[in-house]
């Protein structure tokens, strides 16, 4: 591989979960491998603080009374144009492709010296929600198209991004990946009662009511508990439904984590019932610590939970067989072992950190060897 320090602008969202995530992440990684990074967002990314390679630049959108919807897009695309000009990048990688590639292609169309090549990751809803939607359709195309490289965090995301665009390019599937070294099982404390968990941002999409309905029904009697992990308009429906169905007791809501490897680190099951999934960042980051997952088959999730080896998956709002299977587990813990391993190895052989980011590197040196010629 080529080891020529790159310029890399991260576009992203400043997000908890999810493509903000994967995007600081990932920009932290090739920050260490000697990558200078720079970073935009319209808000703070704390984990970013103090790291060496890395810079990050807070999009300013300014008010107008006119302006009943700022436009955030410009307000990007002038910043990106900025980095473009005044730091030389080689690189901008947009997670998420609304509005962030037309931002992007706008920038570049301002910079007509710039040899920078836009690379787009697409993680989900900006494909199967938002681009979808008829409003957006036809501009998330015209990013797409425009973008040198789309890379999709799973192969079903690919395809879904083929079928609804219409696009016959090469979609580079980058998969979500997890630092296996943070996310490692931890000590179950002998005779501590099972601990399931759910961790989401607590939006209609992930489900988290099915959560609640299906520990009521897999451990009415028995002292196991549920801890909710993150904040969302769900979380007080949920804890009123828990309420209703008696088991408000054995929940605890712990609202957003900042360190969610503690919290999956010491439990038996992770409770992921999403009613769409891209890929299930949760999901993986779970086995990293040796924590099977229960869900749904739908979206991506098939690609990171194999059924039946590292978790189960069961037919989408099938919340009895999700409890079904929850309780299988639960009352064989030679499964429940292997499952934990599985789970483990799987993350670390497929998903680690490193190969992640030689991914993402040989990556961007193939884009620029394209453009060098032309
Ligand atoms: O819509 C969301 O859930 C947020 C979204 C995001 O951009 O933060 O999450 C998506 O991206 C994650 C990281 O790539 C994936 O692991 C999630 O599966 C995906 N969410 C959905 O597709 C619903």
């Amino acid at each position: 591989m080529n080891d020529r320090s790159l310029r890399i602008g991260i576009a992203c969202y400043p997000t908890y979960g999810g493509s903000g995530i994967v995007a600081t992440e990932l920009g932290i990684g090739l920050a260490e491998h000697g990558h200078d990074v720079h970073f935009l967002a319209y808000a703070d990314l704390p984990r970013v603080h103090g790291a060496s390679r890395v810079q990050q630049h807070i999009v300013e959108v300014s008010a107008y009374p006119l302006f009943k919807y700022p436009p955030y897009d410009l307000a990007l695309a002038s910043k990106m144009r900025e980095l473009l000009e005044g730091e030389g990048l080689d690189i901008l990688h947009v997670h998420y492709a609304i509005p962030h590639s037309i931002s992007a292609y706008l920038a570049l169309q301002m910079s007509p010296h710039s040899k920078a090549k836009v690379v787009t990751t697409l993680h989900g809803t900006d494909i199967t929600v938002v681009g979808a939607d008829q409003a957006y359709r036809e501009v998330t195309r015209f990013g797409l198209l425009h973008s040198d490289r789309i890379l999709a965090v799973s192969e079903f995301l690919a395809r879904e991004t083929r079928e609804t665009f219409g696009i016959d390019r090469e979609i580079v599937v980058a998969p979500n990946f997890v630092d296996t070294d943070k996310f490692r099982p931890g000590p179950r404390p002998p005779g501590r009662p099972p601990v399931l968990v759910h961790v989401s941002n607590f939006r209609a999409v992930k489900r988290p009511l099915d959560v609640v309905q299906a520990f009521a029904l897999a451990c009415r009697d028995d002292a196991t508990r549920l801890r909710l992990a993150g904040d969302g308009p769900e979380l007080a429906p949920c804890l009123e439904l828990a309420e209703k169905l008696k088991v408000r007791d054995r929940i605890d809501a712990l609202g957003e984590v900042q360190k969610v490897e503690e919290i999956l680190a010491d439990a038996d099951i992770l409770l992921q019932p999403s009613g769409t999934e891209a890929f299930g960042l949760a999901a993986l980051e779970a086995a990293a610590c040796g924590v099977p997952t229960v869900g749904y088959v739908v979206g991506g999730l098939p690609e990171v939970v194999v059924d039946g080896e590292t978790g189960f998956l069961v037919p989408f709002k099938d919340v009895k067989a999700l409890a079904r299977r929850t309780r299988e587990l639960l009352d064989d813990a030679a499964r429940l072992e292997a499952f934990r391993g599985a789970a483990r190895d799987r993350a670390v052989e497929r998903f680690c950190r490193r190969r992640s980011l030689e991914q993402h590197e040989r990556i961007y040196f193939d884009v620029l060897a394209d453009g060098a010629g032309s």
